[in-house]
């Protein structure tokens, strides 16, 4: 068999080689291949590692959160299997209650909130508890408390079960200063005094988002391996971004601003193409998308929910956290999400979150609305 090879000069050098040579040949390159591909499996860098790793950096760390961290994964973990298995094991349906929203609880949602609590207060880590799915927050008993306070949705998106559509975990994490007696106050802070925050997305994979405050990483769960592997270093969101998502069904009673930017998505007047409208109906599946593609999640107020849906501490807050240390904005329609200070653990927030010029524009519009108009 005779083989042409250009060479780096463009000149072209004829080779004869029999057809064992050739088969050699690519036995020696798949090998190669093969060796290729196993150094990368060989050196994981699992979620666990990559916390120690940012532990290391400050000498006077203990390890709290890191111990802590490994909770919330476990919860994670058991979540995902729970939700893959759900129709199997007759997981999905009501489970008779209803929440302090007054909303009817699925079973895995119930299942989904035993896990992180039995996990939390099993780390020994926390000291207060506050969940989507639990009226009151838990306090948890001295001999057991930690100098962390978690604030979660255990599995957001829940009208989604029972149709097989991704949901999620969402989570912010504040820390407590002194060894004061846990109260209220603790965990009623504005979501910038986060130590940590994250979502963990039951879709397609299971993807684990995470910030510390120092920029956005992303772990995809091996099933084979039972880790959570870094896929996604250093996420930056796209600076614009070409989807707007929003539930349109609200749109009759949306205020002027808002509507004056979704018509703006459909309809723009600067000559540019419009914007492509993606909705899933799972906070996590938006912000996520949003998040690696680029763009705008809107759940503003309206003449129907002034506050619009999505509660503070473990939705807006976690979120908006996430998205402004990818490189994006978080704004409430009044001021920055992450200044806001509640006043009640599930009170509720309009927001609206995304690529940073994206919601730069809707700033704008807002501004305007309250300038009577003037700079429009
Ligand atoms: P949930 O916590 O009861 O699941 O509700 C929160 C969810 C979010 O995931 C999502 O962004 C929103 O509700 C969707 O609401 P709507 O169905 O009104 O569009
Ligand atoms: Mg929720």
């Amino acid at each position: 068999m005779c083989v042409y090879i250009y060479t780096h000069c463009g000149f072209i050098t004829s080779l004869e080689f029999s057809t064992s040579s050739i088969f050699l040949l690519l036995v020696l390159l798949w090998i190669a291949m093969d060796h290729a591909a196993d150094a990368q499996r060989t050196d994981l860098m699992t979620i666990t590692r990559f916390v120690l790793n940012e532990q290391s950096k400050y000498s006077e760390s203990r390890g709290d959160f890191t111990i802590l961290l490994s909770h919330i994964v476990l919860g994670c973990k058991f979540v995902c299997s729970a939700v893959n298995k759900a129709g199997l094991a007759k997981l999905i349906g009501l489970a008779g209650e209803t929440n302090v929203q007054g909303e009817e609880q699925k079973k895995l949602d119930v299942l989904s909130n035993e896990v992180f609590i039995k996990a939390l207060v099993s780390s020994g880590r926390t000291c207060i508890l506050v969940s989507e799915e639990d009226e009151e927050p838990t306090y948890v008993e001295p001999s057991r408390r930690g100098r962390y306070s978690v604030v979660f949705d255990p599995l957001d998106g829940s009208s989604n079960i029972d149709c097989g559509v991704s949901i999620g975990t969402i989570f912010g994490i504040y820390q407590l200063n002194d060894s004061h007696e846990p109260n209220l106050e603790d965990v009623l802070q504005p979501g910038k005094n986060m130590v940590a925050a994250g979502y963990c997305l039951y879709g397609s994979s299971c993807t684990l988002v995470l910030s510390t405050g120092t920029g956005v990483n992303g772990f995809t769960l091996d099933p084979s391996l039972g880790e959570f592997i870094l896929t996604h270093p250093d996420l930056k969101i796209p600076k614009k971004g070409k989807i707007y998502s929003v539930n349109e069904g609200n749109a009759k009673n949306w205020d002027g601003p808002t509507a004056k930017y979704v018509e703006k998505c459909k309809f723009p007047t600067d000559g540019s193409s419009p914007k492509s409208l993606r909705y899933v109906g799972s906070m996590v599946a938006d912000v996520h998308r949003t998040l690696l593609y680029g763009g705008i999640f809107l759940y503003p107020g309206d003449k129907k929910s002034p506050n619009g849906k999505l509660r503070v501490l473990y939705e807006v807050f976690p979120m908006a956290f996430l998205i402004e240390e990818a490189g994006g904005q978080a704004f409430t329609g009044k001021i920055r999400a992450l200044d806001l200070v509640p006043k009640k653990i599930h009170e509720r927030s309009p927001i609206f979150l995304g690529s940073y010029d994206d919601v730069e524009e809707i700033k704008a519009l807002y501004a305007a609305a309250e300038n009577g108009g003037r700079n429009e």
